[in-house]
């Protein structure tokens, strides 16, 4: 076994090395060619444990191309790539901004806030503790910076609740829990530049997002390029504006991972822990459905809560948002036939409810299990005692990249493994999580 799992990590290094461009580690060569935002800090958490100059570089480069007003892209464009992907520059046209970064071409949209805690992480980990000062000190002002961008920019009644602007945005692209809101905005088609989805030529387009929302995708980019990405007005404009539970939370335990980074370097944790308790709080206020038990994202615009039933409903198990009460009530949700049956053989945690009509196994956000999300939930629930299951889910971050391969997703059911090969959060969080002090006891 120990012989396996040492070849398993190092496929994932080679995976990682095979995706490094010599300043960022691609998602997937094949699909995503570029820099994005979530991906890269992922990633560095992966290299923490064996590749601490790598680490650092990843998120580097990343936050050179953050904004003027502190935001950090969600993509960053590689110039030297010829591989195609849409939406590329020509699209976003960030020039249009007066915020744009110099010297580097990015989207226009965010992604979720897991930088502080990969950046604490690299800390935690790092052998030269010398350089990993000086990376913290170097971060400090750029976390800070996005931070403040994002309660300053994105909570406009200051609920200690950020908003999004595009599923993009969340990471989740075409979750169920967008749907209606999608549903809502009816693009003039000869308005939308022509829509190339080169994804196809790469993954089966049942594993991908369909046409109608790729238009309104476009249709909203198209709509903040119009606005030169001014977020007041974007704010007034926007049919899409959602307060989001996975975006939210990770966040909130951003927020007190930054309070450790303030008080490393001597500075005062309080304004931090202030914003994560502040946005704890609020999550549980507006998020929380006492009906169903389970927290769901809000739509700003219709002003209601969106009932889809998604795994990163239990994400704030991992920043400690929950009490005891709430944490038993998700837990309920999580052990039940929809999701996974503790003596169920499925692989657990399907990102959609498997009881509701539009679940699909195969396509992208709207079921199969993925190991980011699989990864966040499996520390949720070591938060609160959940041991057996968590290991269960520790037992999927590695089993199905060993039976399956290193695959963007999977089917929980069969384990089958869709979208990109050899995809590097894969690889990165199964390497997190075998290295992992607190997980090893469950390697055998
Ligand atoms: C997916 O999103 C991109 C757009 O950002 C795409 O479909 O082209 C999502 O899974 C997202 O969470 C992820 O960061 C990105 C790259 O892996 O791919």
């Amino acid at each position: 076994m120990q012989d396996q799992l040492y070849q398993l990590q190092e496929q994932a290094r080679n995976i990682l090395s095979g995706n490094w461009t010599g300043k960022f580690t691609m998602p997937a060569a094949n699909l995503y060619p570029h820099q994005w935002s979530w991906d890269s800090a992922f990633i560095a958490m992966g290299y923490a444990h064996y590749h601490q100059e790598r680490a650092q570089q990843e998120l580097r480069s990343l936050f050179a191309a953050q904004w003027r007003n502190g935001m950090v892209p969600h993509i960053v464009f590689n110039p030297e790539s010829d591989r195609p992907y849409f939406p590329g520059p020509d699209i976003w046209q960030i020039h249009r901004s007066p915020g744009a970064p110099a010297g580097v071409v990015s989207s226009g949209i965010a992604q979720p806030p897991v930088h502080a805690s990969a950046v604490l992480h690299i800390y935690r980990h790092a052998r030269d503790r010398e350089q990993a000062y000086a990376f913290l000190q170097e971060m400090f002002p750029r976390l800070l910076a996005w931070h403040t961008y994002l309660y300053n920019e994105r909570d406009p009644f200051d609920e200690g609740l950020v908003y999004i602007r595009h599923p993009w945005e969340s990471g989740q692209d075409n979750s169920p829990i967008w749907d209606a809101a999608l549903a809502n905005i009816h693009p003039d088609i000869r308005q939308l530049p022509p829509i190339r989805r080169v994804d196809l030529n790469a993954v089966s387009a049942s594993e991908r997002p369909a046409d109608h929302d790729y238009q309104r995708y476009i249709y909203l980019v198209q709509l903040f390029a119009t606005h030169r990405y001014q977020e007041e007005e974007i704010f007034q404009a926007s049919p899409f504006l959602i307060q989001d539970v996975l975006f939210n939370t990770l966040l909130c335990q951003a927020n007190f991972d930054l309070a450790e980074i303030a008080q490393i370097l001597g500075h005062s944790p309080e304004p931090f822990r202030k914003w994560g308790v502040k946005t704890r709080d609020a999550i549980n206020q507006k998020l929380w459905n006492e009906k169903d038990k389970f927290y769901y994202d809000y739509d700003l615009r219709a002003q209601s809560q969106i009932p889809a039933k998604v795994c990163a409903g239990f994400s704030p198990l991992l920043a400690k948002i929950p009490n005891r009460q709430q944490a038993t009530q998700l837990y309920h949700h999580l052990a039940n036939t929809c999701f996974c049956r503790l003596d169920e053989s499925c692989y657990a945690v399907p990102s959609y409810d498997k009881c509701s009509p539009d679940y699909s196994p195969t396509r992208y956000w709207r079921g199969p299990v993925w190991i980011n999300m699989n990864w966040l939930i499996c520390q949720g629930l070591m938060n609160y005692g959940y041991q057996q299951y968590a290991r269960r889910v520790f037992r999927t971050i590695v089993e199905l990249p060993r039976l399956q391969g290193f695959y963007e997703y999977y089917d929980s059911d069969t384990g089958k493994g869709y979208g990109a090969k050899d995809f590097s959060w894969t690889a990165a969080l199964l390497l997190d999580a075998l290295n992992r002090k607190s997980l090893q006891k469950w390697i055998n």
